[in-house]
This record gives structure tokens, C-alpha cells and sequence, in this order.
């Protein structure tokens, strides 16, 4: 049964069970709709209750039935129905009210909610937009600012700031008894009768023009070439300025448009990407898992430190060893540091602040990680280095303790046998700012024991990360994709086109900076290093010989203050500099190269077939589970624009044979030596098949 009914105290409850988060199913659909005509026409009933079952209040609309035809009861008139009884309905609010799940409660005609309990309307996140009144009814609750942010963030609203809106009547402790203070709640409204949200007029005098001139250019920056920030815009702008029922009607052409833009397709399959990347062969819900309660961690540097953040603001206590009291030192004051900056900014009391340094324990002796049940190294990327290191937390680290290995590129196969416990030994590959970045790439070696890769997982969700487990090869996943990528921007400026023409060529696809800004922020001499130990043979040296010339000039980027380009501004805007521009000419005259440069649309092709290609590699290898496993590393981990959907994507909805052919061709165009395509995309271009595909066959 998705929604039983039960009278209470003269009160009908309807309450919604549709586990695991009680989504907006057809059979929901039906049982709300049933129950509020069965409430109406029952003479033992005053008032009705909605409420649902287990962890939530409905979630929003079941986003499994997207892209299939709509079958009625459909939501907005399930949601007219409840909102034209007669008799006082109340939405009875725990755990997170989103989407259609708080547009039903907006079509109730009170809300009361759980202090613990959040709404929200995070259809943006979707590429759509709330299409059953949300448009049209928060704004009247809530008010126009509160809504607009609401939508255009997509962010959860805590019930207690919902409720200085007047989107909900009244706050409970968390430990209370939901339904008997939702039934005393509704007995109590018998006498106000019903209050309608349609009926609710807004001024729309000072919502005009300039208002929403100003929300537009205040979300210019963050919804960049997204499609519907700009539609839920003119939905509120027709809340203001039509009758409900008009704006009702624009609300429903805006969605139609928004769910007919491939972004909205994009972005639907990564939110299920997402929670795929969870799914990992040998783990399963009884694999037995290490409990982590301390994590040490090596190094008190950029990516330790970045860790250790990570890991107390999930409040896990950390043991931090550095060789050094300055470094360690130094470590903890960008620790503390970064916490105030959080702290001033009122998202944490500064007895919070003390609350996480607490939790960590700076220590310069490998002894004191003794009782660590996870170490993670994140000292410099040299094998020798990590080699002995590896060997002496072998020596200290207790029996079952977890290591992991921060390595960008190198083996972990070769790190775990340095240590007598190679099951015990995996990558946790964090992202610069390991506090910030989202992704996780968790690499399995060959001796990984599955309760190692299950703890981590685990782990990353509880520390906020998305994990994507990935096989040991040079860069595993992103980095691995990342090389192709830029040696084809390289080459574009080494071809003659400007370093700020291919990044602009960029920056419009999607990506957040172009890779020459993106090398210089990194340091130009990281990949320099890089080369040097891959060694020549390996790498296309033409595309990069210009920027290892810039290296040995002492051009190291932002961090030197000139690279690729120079930063005379404030150190990180990025200027065209003539000295570059003097040693690309130099190379290409060595190269005899005739500068001829690239169209943007050249620059985007070239760079996203190389990412493209080498991610068929990576999936065809078994390197990476799923293609929207890369997906959601390129972009949770490099930036890739969301509502493109990832590179393989993007690929499908190109079409692969499409694909195959432009790869083909630049083989003959350039030499087959980078552009071999992968034999995984040309077995998939043969079957008729798409990545999408290949993930359902090996899901
Ligand atoms: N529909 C279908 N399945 C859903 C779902 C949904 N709305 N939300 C979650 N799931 C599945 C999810 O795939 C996973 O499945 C399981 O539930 C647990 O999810 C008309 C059109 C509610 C905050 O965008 O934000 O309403 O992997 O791992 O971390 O205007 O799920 O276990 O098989 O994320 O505790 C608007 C989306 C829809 C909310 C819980 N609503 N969901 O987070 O669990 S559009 C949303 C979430 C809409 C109306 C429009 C989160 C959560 P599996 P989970 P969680």
C-alpha cells in the first residue's frame, strides 16, 4: 500500500509509505489522490493529515519514470485536489521535503516539521525546474527572494529558517511524536477552516524589471551555460505578474522546455551516476568493514592538510606526523586558518573551530601512529619516497591497519609490496583542496582486500566524497584522461593558436579554466618532472618542448608569477605575455612549424575526442567500472560542466559513431601514434552500441 488512510481524533491520516525515499510514484500519485476524495466525502473526518513513512517526507517526483510518458494522476492535480478541499490539510514534515514532496506540502494548506527536517526545491540540479506549483507557491509562502534562491541553488532550507519565511507553521523538537502533533495541529485549524497558497496575492510592484535583472546577473557566474536558472527566472516572473492559474500554465511550458533540453538528460544521468559509483564487485552490504576511528596522516603540507580538514570536519580524530616542527606548525596554522575564514563567515563558531584543532594531534615520530586504524601518506611524489615510507609504516602501523597511498600517478601495486600487508594497502587519491574537492579516487590494487575497498567507500561518503574506485595504472582515471587532453591544447598553441585563444575555446564548452591558465595554477614544473621521469620516447614532446622552455627559464606559472602567462595584476589573473609569445616562435622555427591557428571549435574537438578516446582505453581495460564512473571523476574532480554530463556523455549523445570517424581521421591527419582509437569504442561503434549500453550489460 504507497498511501494508507487512518482517522484519528476526527483527523484523516494519509500516510505515504514508497521506500527507500518515498518518491512521487504513479501509486503515490493514486493514494493521495484517493485519500483526499475519500477524506472529503468521509463525515468522520474535520481535517487531514499528510504524512509519509520511514526516513522522509517524499523526496520529489520519481525521477526513474523521467523520459517515459507521463501518467495521470499527474502531480499538479494531485496537488489541486488536496489544495481544494474543504476541510484543513496539513503537511506533516520530516527528514527532506524536496521537490514534488514540498510542492504537496505547498498544496497542503499549513506545514509543521521536524527542527531536524529541510525542504527544498533542487529540480535545477536536474536541469528542470519544480513542475507542479513550486514556482508559483513558494514565492507566495516564502517570498520572491527566498524562492528564487531556493530554486536557483537547489540547496536544502532547515525547517527552523523555513519557518521565519512562513513556508512552515511550526517547528517540533526532533524527538517528537509527528503525527499526534500533526493530528492536534489539524484539530486546531478546524476552526481557522482552509488557507489556500493560490489564493495568496503577491505584490508584484517591487519585483519589476531591475529586480530580476539583478537575480540574473547575480547567478550569472555559477549557472553559466546552464539552461534552467534562466527558465525558473521567468517562472517567478510570472508569479508576480499573472493570476495562479496563468502562471501555473507558464510554469508548465517553462518545464516542457527545460525537460526537453538535453542538459536536463545530462544531469538526470548523473545524479544516478553518482549513486552507481557506490557499486563495486566483491563489496557488498555484508562485506565487513574496519571501523576508522583515528586516521594518521603523513605529511602536513597542501594535500595532508587538505585531508586532515577533511577528515575532522567529519569529526574523525587525526594524528598528523611531519619531519619537521616548522612544517608541522606551519600545517596547523593553514589548518586553523582555514577554519576561521569558515568561522567569520558565520558557517561555524569558533568553538568549532577549537572543537576540530582538538581533534587534531600534531606528532613528528612514525610511533605515534601506532594505534591508527588508516594512514594515509601524502608526501612527495617520488617512488623511492614513497617506497620507504611505505616500508616503515609496515614496521609501526598495528595489525588490520588500513594504508593508503595519496599518489597521483604512481603504481600502488609497487607501493603495497614495500609492506608485508598488501591487502591492506590501496590509493585514496584526493583533489587539491582535499577539503573542497568532491572526488575521491579510490585505487584498488591487485592484493586489496575487499573489506579494505568497502571501509573506503564507506569513508568517503561519511567524509562527504565521492567515491570512484579505479584499477592501478599511470593516473589512474582523471589524471590518466587528463594527459591527451592537454597535449592536444599544447599542440593547438604550439600550432600557432594563442595560449588564451584555446583556453577561451574551453572556458566557453564549459570547463572552468582553460588548460594553460589550469597548468601555470598547478606549477608548469609539476608536469615538467612528470615528463622527465616518462622520458621522451613517451610523450609527444613537440606539444610540450615550448613549456619545458618556460620551466628552465624559471616561468614555473602563478607561483613564480609568470608561466604560460604572467600575473602582474594580483598574482592570479592571467595576462598573454610577448615573452611567450618569442619562444613559441623560436620552437616553431625549430619544429619548422608554420604557425596556423586552430578555430575554437577545433581546439573543443580535438581535446574532447583525446579525453574521449582515452576514457574508451580506461573502461575497455577495466581500469574504470563504468563510463559514468569517468563521468563523474572528469566532473567532480577536473571541472567538466555538469550539464554536459561527463565526457562519455557527451560521447553518447554525440553519437559514437560520429566519434570514431572524426578519431579515425585525425589518425590520418596527425599519424596514428595518439590517435589509435580504442579498440573498446570500435567493438561498441560495430555492436550499434553506446557507453550507456556497455554500463547496463556490466552494471
Ligand atoms: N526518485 C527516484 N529515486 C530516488 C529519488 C527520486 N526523486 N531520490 C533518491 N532516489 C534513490 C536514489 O537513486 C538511491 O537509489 C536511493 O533513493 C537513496 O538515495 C515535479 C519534477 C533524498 C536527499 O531531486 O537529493 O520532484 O542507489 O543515495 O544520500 O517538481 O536522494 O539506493 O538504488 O541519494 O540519503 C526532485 C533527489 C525530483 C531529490 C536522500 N527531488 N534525491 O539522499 O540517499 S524532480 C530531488 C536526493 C521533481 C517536481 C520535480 C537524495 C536525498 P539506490 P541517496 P541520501
Amino acid at each position: 500500500m504507497s498511501v494508507s488512510y487512518g482517522v484519528t481524533d476526527r483527523v484523516a491520516v494519509l500516510t505515504v509509505n514508497n521506500p527507500p525515499v518515498n518518491a512521487l510514484s504513479l501509486a503515490v500519485r493514486q493514494g493521495l489522490s484517493d485519500g483526499a476524495a475519500r477524506a472529503a466525502a468521509d463525515d468522520a473526518v474535520d481535517a487531514v493529515v499528510i504524512m509519509a513513512t520511514g526516513r522522509t517526507f517524499m523526496a520529489g517526483a520519481d525521477i526513474r519514470e523521467f523520459g517515459k510518458p507521463p501518467v495521470a494522476p499527474h502531480l499538479p492535480e494531485v496537488i489541486d485536489t488536496i489544495e481544494a478541499l474543504e476541510k484543513p490539510v496539513v503537511a506533516a514534515i520530516h527528514g527532506t521535503a524536496l521537490g514534488g514532496g514540498l510542492e504537496v506540502a505547498l498544496g497542503c494548506h499549513y506545514r509543521i516539521a521536524l527542527e531536524s527536517a529541510k525542504i527544498g526545491l533542487p529540480e535545477v540540479k536536474l536541469g528542470i525546474l519544480p513542475g507542479a506549483g513550486g514556482t508559483q507557491r513558494l514565492p507566495r509562502v516564502g517570498g520572491v527572494d527566498n524562492a528564487l534562491q531556493a530554486m536557483l541553488t537547489g540547496r536544502h532550507i532547515p525547517a527552523s529558517t523555513a519557518a521565519t519565511w512562513g513556508a512552515v507553521d511550526k517547528v517540533l523538537s526532533a524527538d517528537a511524536d509527528l503525527q499526534a502533533e500533526a493530528v492536534a495541529f489539524a484539530k486546531d485549524r478546524i476552526s481557522d477552516g482552509v488557507r489556500r497558497t493560490r489564493d495568496m496575492v503577491l505584490d508584484g510592484a517591487e519585483y519589476g524589471a531591475a529586480f530580476f535583472e539583478g537575480v540574473r546577473a547575480s547567478i550569472a557566474k555559477q549557472s553559466r551555460g546552464y539552461f534552467a536558472p534562466e527558465r525558473i527566472i521567468r517562472c517567478v516572473e510570472a508569479a508576480v505578474s499573472l493570476p495562479f492559474d496563468d502562471g501555473m500554465a507558464r510554469e508548465r511550458e517553462l518545464f516542457a522546455e527545460c525537460q526537453a533540453n538535453p542538459q536536463a538528460r545530462a544531469l538526470q544521468h548523473l545524479f544516478f551516476a553518482e549513486r552507481q559509483v557506490a557499486r563495486v564487485p566483491g563489496v557488498t552490504k555484508e562485506t565487513p568493514r574496519r571501523d576508522i576511528r583515528l586516521v594518521g596522516i603523513l605529511g602536513a603540507g597542501t594535500m595532508g592538510g587538505g585531508i586532515a580538514l577533511a577528515m575532522a570536519n567529519a569529526g574523525i580524530a587525526v594524528t598528523l606526523l611531519d619531519t619537521g616542527q616548522d612544517a608541522l606548525d606551519r600545517g596547523l596554522g593553514v589548518m586553523r586558518g582555514n577554519w576561521e575564514r569558515t568561522a567569520k563567515k558565520g558557517r561555524m563558531t569558533m568553538d568549532d573551530v577549537d572543537r576540530r584543532m582538538g581533534l587534531i594531534t600534531p606528532t613528528l615520530s612514525y610511533d605515534d601512529l601506532a594505534d591508527c586504524d588508516l594512514i594515509i601518506e601524502a608526501v612527495f611524489e617520488k617512488m623511492d619516497i614513497k617506497r620507504e615510507v611505505f616500508a616503515r609504516l609496515d614496521a609501526v602501523a598495528k595489525p588490520g591497519a588500513i594504508l593508503a597511498t595519496n599518489t597521483s600517478y604512481l603504481d600502488v601495486n609497487d607501493i603495497a609490496a614495500m609492506t608485508a600487508r598488501p591487502d591492506d594497502v590501496l590509493g585514496l587519491h584526493f583533489f587539491s583542496p582535499a577539503n573542497v574537492m568532491r572526488l575521491l579516487e579510490i585505487v584498488r590494487a591487485e592484493k586489496t582486500a575487499d573489506s579494505v575497498l568497502a571501509t573506503a567507500l564507506d569513508l568517503a561518503k561519511r567524509i562527504g566524497k565521492i567515491g570512484v574506485v579505479s584499477g592501478v595504472c599511470h593516473g589512474f582515471i582523471g589524471n590518466r584522461m587528463l594527459g591527451p587532453y592537454g597535449r592536444e591544447a599544447m599542440l593547438a598553441v604550439i600550432g600557432g593558436t594563442e595560449p588564451q585563444a584555446v583556453d577561451k575555446a574551453l572556458f566557453d564548452f564549459g570547463m572552468p579554466m582553460g588548460p594553460n591558465a589550469m597548468s601555470d595554477m598547478a606549477g608548469l614544473d609539476v608536469g615538467y618532472f612528470n615528463r622527465q621521469s616518462v622520458g621522451r620516447e613517451n610523450y609527444e614532446t613537440s606539444a610540450y618542448d615550448w613549456v619545458d622552455r618556460l620551466v628552465e627559464m624559471g616561468r614555473k606559472g602563478q607561483k613564480t608569477g609568470e608561466g604560460i602567462y604572467k600575473y602582474p595584476q594580483d598574482g592570479r589573473t592571467p595576462e598573454p605575455d610577448p615573452v611567450v609569445a618569442d619562444v613559441l616562435d623560436a620552437e616553431r622555427e625549430k619544429l619548422r612549424i608554420v604557425a596556423k591557428p586552430w578555430s575554437a571549435e577545433q581546439v573543443v574537438e580535438r581535446c574532447m575526442l583525446a579525453l574521449i578516446n582515452e576514457g574508451a582505453k580506461i573502461l575497455g581495460e577495466g581500469i574504470a567500472l563504468r563510463a559514468s564512473d569517468i563521468d563523474v571523476v572528469y566532473i567532480n574532480g577536473y571541472g567538466f560542466p555538469p550539464y554536459r554530463g561527463g565526457p562519455m556523455h557527451y560521447a553518447d549523445a554525440m553519437g559514437l559513431p560520429a566519434v570514431l570517424s572524426r578519431i579515425k581521421a585525425l589518425a590520418v591527419e596527425n599519424g596514428p601514434r595518439w590517435w589509435m582509437p580504442a579498440p573498446l569504442l570500435e567493438r561498441l561503434v560495430d555492436e550499434g552500441k553506446s557507453f550507456a549500453d556497455f554500463d547496463r550489460e556490466n552494471a
